[in-house]
């Protein structure tokens, strides 16, 4: 494009843009079918008000005076050379006295979908550069149980997630799509490094025509869209394990099990039938008491169990289903289910976990490689499960078991952050606060004044994607794009390689950080492996600068193999799954070895230890948002637009409103024994009675002189949430589900301050 249009990507699609100087206007890449509307939060971000323009520092940890954080301390703004010594100076002094398992570099987040401007990639390079490596976390907020269980059970987790039944084949083949969760289109429009084509509600379209049928088993209804049309089937949260073994009691008192792949392709399904008939326990698992547990009809279980088993069935498990407590159940008796089934591996049939998750899956995998950057070698062993955060920093030198393993939390004195915003996405934030005051000092680099930059000592201003050139690609997406700079930088925002460029040279690993070269440098060099990938394929493959000027450039693709789930099927021998077993593993002898009462050795029932009272009636549900992703742009225009009076809107049921006296649009209080925050009411019929429905990503907005806890003005809903982990085996997120109460709120509105940034004070 010209007249001052430039391609760029984000991790919610790739569009052109161009700036006035003031606002950005916005067009979706012209191939997309069915663009993202989130991309209107660029609009008015670039010079917000809550952008970050100056260094800035905690006035009291300059001054070395002993004060708690909290959001609202005095930040005194420097200079750049000056913050840098002294940030150079305390990494130095932290490193020297306490060593690198100090340093809590573990810095999750999605940042933005540049490959080079990669804030995770950059810090971790840094940390390994200048001090031999960091405290690091593994796994995800997204998939925490179900990247450890899967790997014990299946195999891998990116393999089964990504390269398996593709929309294509769901299109074409499936009869009928047991979505476990749902598979939400506001959650596959996301995709990180970038996303060229939606395409999952066409593909659904196109199955819904031909006479597939989608079973949409969540609470909410809109968890599928519309083109699916879609059966809902609103059951109890949290008891979809329940409703599985009811169907595969069904299947077995039916004999519609499939026998000879239970036989030939899996290990420990006696075990498993044992415990699904009630063998040890008297209590048989059928749809009778599945029925009492999930709150759906007996005979509508028999119903679903003998449609299941007629035609082609996909089942399909929402990450959302394990980012709760005991989530590795569900993700584990999924593939059961459909193993039982008898479909795995076939074209649109068997088992995807996370189908529809992310614009990752159900897509077909590219057959080059894309731009990455090096990370360098971390030598610190010390390691926690990504949402153990507030444990490691509350507890240091306590024990605690991950999948299979006793381990200890490292004693951190310094947290460093580029990327993400944990005072969005942890949960329990009160404790939070609680655990982010034990550190010494606390860095974050951030493009805005999040409440997590609020809550650090020193605050590094960086640029924002829309400020810099970068490559965005997935390797599950057909295209690169040059990600063009719209704008220079606000204030005196750097980027993030720039900073630790600097840091480096003050630590004297300069050359071993940048090996010589400038942002520019480094995107000709990253392209290159991709170049080198297509040229020996024979496929056009320009040089950076022709690549640079056309603005995207197309990458071929694997061909829809069904990956390694379809080679197990066509021959269990040759392609044995890499489980202990070579097998479908219904019972696992490792996980039985670890003994773990919170995660057997084949899946289970396990009711959350947390369900809703008569003090805390309603089930929570805090999901992704449809309006931003995570927390980012949160005041840009499109999520400001979905606010009502400036708060996140909550849904519940209008049976659930009227017992509260609660009518549209009004204010709400929810609350729990962690915490409270204000909401605006929406009464929908699409969320079932009983629960109540905030999604993530509203900025913590503690009330000023609040109680404590301070009530969140805004409707953070983490707030409210679980700090507990999914099991002992992988000790995932379990923010998804929890327990509260609602009510109309009466008190004057407090006014919303997230976005306000704070003003320089005085050293
Ligand atoms: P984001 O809002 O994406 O959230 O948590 P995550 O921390 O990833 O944060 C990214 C931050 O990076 C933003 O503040 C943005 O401004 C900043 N940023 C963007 N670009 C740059 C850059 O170039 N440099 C720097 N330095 N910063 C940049 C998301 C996490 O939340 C995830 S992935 C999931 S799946 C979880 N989901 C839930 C959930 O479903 N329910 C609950 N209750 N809690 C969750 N938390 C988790």
């Amino acid at each position: 494009m010209n007249d001052g249009w430039s391609t760029h990507s984000s991790h919610w699609g790739a569009f052109s843009a161009r700036w006035d100087g003031r606002d950005i206007e916005v067009a979706p890449d012209a191939g997309d079918p069915a663009p993202s509307p989130i991309l209107g939060n660029f609009t008015d971000a670039l010079r917000h008000r809550a952008r970050i323009e100056r260094p800035m520092v905690r006035r009291s940890w300059l001054n070395k005076t002993s004060e708690p954080r909290t959001l609202d301390g005095a930040f005194v703004e420097l200079a750049w050379d000056e913050v840098l010594d002294l940030l150079a100076t305390e990494l130095s002094r932290v490193h020297a006295d306490h060593g690198a398992a100090a340093i809590f570099g573990g810095s999750y987040g999605w940042a933005s979908a540049g490959r080079f401007h990669h804030a995770q990639s950059q810090i971790h390079r840094f940390l390994n550069v200048a001090f031999g490596g960091y405290v690091r976390s593994v796994n995800s907020y997204s998939a925490g149980a179900s990247a450890v269980i899967l790997p014990h059970v299946l195999g891998p987790f990116e393999a089964l997630s990504r390269r398996n039944v593709t929309w294509e084949q769901v299109s074409e083949h499936t009869d009928v799509v047991l979505a476990f969760g749902g598979m939400a289109l506001k959650n596959s429009m996301v995709a990180s490094g970038g996303i060229s084509r939606h395409i999952e509600r066409d593909a659904m379209r196109k199955a819904a025509e031909r006479g597939a049928q989608f079973y949409c088993i969540s609470p909410l209804r809109d968890d599928l869209p519309e083109q699916a049309a879609a059966t809902w089937l609103p059951i109890r949260v949290g008891t979809d394990v329940a409703l599985m073994l009811g169907l595969a009691h069904s299947l077995v008192a039916e004999n519609l099990h499939d026998r000879d792949l239970l036989a030939r392709y899996c290990n420990g399904y006696d075990k498993f039938e044992r415990y699904l008939l009630g063998l040890d326990d008297r209590q048989p698992k059928h749809a009778g008491w599945a029925s009492d547990i999930t709150g759906m009809a007996a005979a509508e279980i028999v119903a679903l169990a003998r449609k299941a088993a007629q035609g082609r069935t996909l089942v399909t498990v929402s990450h959302s289903l394990q980012r709760a407590q005991y989530g590795e159940q569900p993700v584990w008796m999924g593939a059961v289910l459909a193993a039982m089934l008898g479909q795995i591996g076939l074209p649109g049939g068997g088992y995807n976990y996370a189908l529809g998750a992310l614009g990752h899956t159900g897509r077909r995998v590219n057959a080059v490689p894309i731009p990455t950057m090096p990370q360098g070698r971390n030598g610190v062993e010390d390691f926690i499960p990504v949402a153990r955060i507030s444990d490691m920093l509350l507890n240091p030198g306590q024990p605690f078991e991950y999948n299979g393993r006793t381990l200890r939390y490292p004693d951190i004195k310094l947290v460093y952050w580029a990327g993400g915003n944990p005072f969005h996405h942890h949960q329990d934030i009160n404790r939070l606060r609680r655990a982010f005051n034990v550190p010494q000092t606390i860095v974050v680099h951030e493009t805005a004044w999040t409440p997590s930059a609020r809550f650090a000592d020193i605050v590094l201003p960086a640029t924002m994607t829309l400020e810099r050139d970068d490559i965005g690609a997935a390797a599950t997406d057909p295209r690169l794009i040059a990600m063009r700079k719209l704008a220079p930088p606000i204030g005196e925002a750097r980027d993030d390689f720039d900073i630790f460029a600097a840091l480096a040279r003050r630590l004297g690993v300069e050359h071993p950080f940048t090996e010589g070269r400038d942002s520019r440098q480094w995107l000709a060099h990253l392209y290159e492996t991709t170049r080198k990938a297509l040229a020996a394929k024979g496929l056009d493959a320009p040089d950076f600068d022709e690549f640079w000027r056309r603005g995207e450039l197309a990458l071929p693709s694997e061909p829809d193999d069904g990956g390694f789930l379809r080679a197990f099927r066509d021959d269990p021998d040759a392609h044995k799954l890499p489980t202990p077993s070579g097998k479908i593993e219904i019972f696992s002898g490792t996980i039985a070895g670890f003994n773990y009462a919170d995660c057997p050795g084949h899946p289970t029932w396990l009711p959350s230890t947390e369900p809703p009272s008569a003090r805390h009636p309603l089930t929570l549900i805090a999901n992704q948002p449809a309006t931003r992703l995570h927390s980012q742009l949160d005041f840009g225009r499109h999520s400001q637009s979905r606010k009502v009076a400036g708060r996140e809107v909550v849904r519940l049921n209008p049976v659930d409103a009227r017992a509260r006296g609660i009518a549209d649009g009004d204010i709400v209080r929810l609350f729990n024994d962690r915490g409270a925050c204000l909401a605006a009411a929406a009464l929908s019929g699409d969320v079932a009675a009983g629960v109540i429905h905030l999604p993530t990503g509203a900025w913590y907005d503690p009330q000023a002189d609040g109680d404590d806890p301070a009530l969140c003005v805004h409707g953070n809903p983490n707030v409210l949430t679980r700090d507990i982990g999914t099991s002992r085996l992988a000790q995932g997120c379990t923010g998804q589900v929890s327990v509260v109460e609602c009510e109309k709120y009466l008190g004057q509105l407090p006014p919303i301050r997230t976005f306000d940034p704070p003003q320089p004070a005085d050293r």
